[in-house]
């Protein structure tokens, strides 16, 4: 996830700023560390710094010929490549809403443009066997399910959750995928592998498709570098044949959230689990920075 933005003048002076995670208490300071280590690695090695990792953030540097810094702050484990691609866009955006006033400059309505095009909605796909009840779940939120190609060139089923109450993130991205194709076909879904931030295994807590999802779990997991893993162990109403979590999260060593997906309050539920994967996924990543 990208968690901060800061456009640093040739002076030293900061052009913009915005942050979309995490506190800000010591932007100063970082700006001040990240301006200087750019000077030092320009007087030292003879060239400007790209990027540096520094307090679980990694900071990926654009200089331009006027000297103007350009900074984008992201998770470790995000794919350099792809913030660059945004930082590029952040370049081409602030020399159209330049303003001159006088010695100064200003930047005109660059929060709206930072908010739509250079922040970027979590991701979570929402995996398991057919049956377990993964549409259910996509449907218990409201909107419309989108259906439509990946880069990839997957058929993928889709839908854009909107939250409230959850520090930066307003909006959530649901993917349903059945886990066998997933496995079996992991390099044709590589994009998706890379920028996921969430995968939600579902199951129905019965044995045998628990002991087939574990397979497919273990199958995957070393192919998955960003993402965190969580179990949804749904049809917890069907008493005779559900496991119960605790069980479950024992044997999959992931945290484990008990469900049902067709009870009348499951949608205000589901809510609360998405949050709390958010949460420890996401949110309090970047607080501890
Ligand atoms: N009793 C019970 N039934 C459920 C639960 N969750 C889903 N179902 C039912 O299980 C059936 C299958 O659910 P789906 O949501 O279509 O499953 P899916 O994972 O999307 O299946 P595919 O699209 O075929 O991969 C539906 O009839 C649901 O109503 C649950 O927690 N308890
Ligand atoms: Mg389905």
């Amino acid at each position: 996830m990208i968690s901060k933005i800061f456009i640093i003048g040739a002076n030293g002076d900061l052009l913009y700023s915005k942050t979309f995670f995490g506190s800000n208490h010591h932007d100063k300071e970082t700006i001040k560390f990240l301006s200087s280590i750019n000077h030092v690695g320009k007087k030292l090695i003879g060239e400007h710094i790209r990027s540096l990792n520094f307090m679980n953030s990694n900071y990926v540097y654009s200089q331009d010929d006027q000297d103007n810094l350009f900074i984008i702050a992201s998770e470790i484990k995000d794919p350099e490549d792809e913030v660059r691609n945004k930082l590029n866009l952040l370049k081409e955006e602030f020399y159209k809403r330049l303003t001159k006033v006088g010695n100064s400059v200003k930047i005109d309505d660059f929060d709206d443009f930072a908010i739509n095009q250079i922040y970027v909605s979590p991701k979570i796909l929402i995996v398991g066997e057919s049956g377990v009840g993964k549409s259910t779940i996509m449907n218990l939120f409201p909107g419309e399910t989108i259906l439509e190609l990946d880069n990839d060139l997957n058929e993928t089923i889709e839908k854009t959750v909107n939250l409230t109450d959850l520090k930066g993130i307003t909006q959530v991205i649901l993917r349903e995928v059945d886990f066998q194709s997933l496995v079996e076909r992991v390099k044709d879904y590589s994009s998706l592998l890379r920028t996921v931030n969430i995968i939600c295994i579902v199951t129905n807590s019965g044995a045998g498709n628990l002991s087939r999802t574990l397979s497919l779990y273990n199958r995957l997991r070393d192919q998955v570098s960003k993402a965190d893993f969580y179990i949804l162990a749904n049809f917890q109403d069907s008493l005779n044949s559900a496991f119960d979590p605790g069980k479950i999260s024992d044997s999959f060593g992931l945290e484990t959230f008990g469900f049902c997906a067709t009870q009348k309050d499951s949608g205000k539920k589901m809510y609360i689990i998405i949050k709390r994967m958010l949460e420890i996924s996401i949110i309090n990543k970047f607080e501890s920075n």
